[in-house]
């Protein structure tokens, strides 16, 4: 797999949800030219989210953060393109809002740690099993964007 190929997992959380920020948060990631190679809108299971979130199940907010992400809906997504996993968390900005950077998302749309309407793995290693906890492989979408050489050098 090339550089151009690594991917990630990006989810809009509830509160992005419930604030209609999905397509200005989509938009985002397109207009940069990344790929989008899967999309789902689900409702997740405490069950799931205890997963996602493993690495920080001794934190003392750990049960209010599975509540949070469990109250709504949430966007699940894969989007692939060159160090993806490094320029999303750029994008997103700092876990907490008030560290964010605006032009962040996370800097231009909330507030507070515990409401910072969207998630974006941290590591290639991460992404990966973020990926196939989420999404199964038939899910995601084998395609071939036509302004790739646009974005590209080659
Ligand atoms: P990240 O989302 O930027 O990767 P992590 O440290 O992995 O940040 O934390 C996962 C999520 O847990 C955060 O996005 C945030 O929703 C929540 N969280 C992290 N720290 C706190 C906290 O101190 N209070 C409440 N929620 C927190
Ligand atoms: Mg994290």
């Amino acid at each position: 797999m090339s550089g151009n190929q690594e991917r990630t997992y990006l989810m809009i959380k509830p509160d992005g949800v419930q604030r209609g920020l999905v397509g200005e948060i989509i938009k985002r990631f397109e207009q940069k030219g990344f790929k989008l190679v899967a999309l789902k809108f689900v409702q997740p299971t405490e069950e799931m989210l205890q997963k996602h979130y493993a690495d920080l199940s001794g934190r003392p907010f750990f049960a209010g953060l599975v509540k949070y992400m469990a109250s709504g809906p949430v966007v699940a997504m894969v989007w692939e393109g060159l160090n993806i996993v490094k320029t999303g968390r750029q994008m997103l900005g700092e876990t907490n809002p008030a560290d964010s950077k605006p032009g962040t998302i996370r800097g231009d749309f909330c507030i507070q740690v515990g409401r910072n309407i969207m998630h974006g793995s941290d590591s290639v290693e991460s992404a990966n099993k973020e990926i196939a906890l989420w999404f199964k492989d038939e899910e995601l979408v084998s395609w071939q964007p036509a302004d790739k050489v646009w974005v590209y050098e080659d």
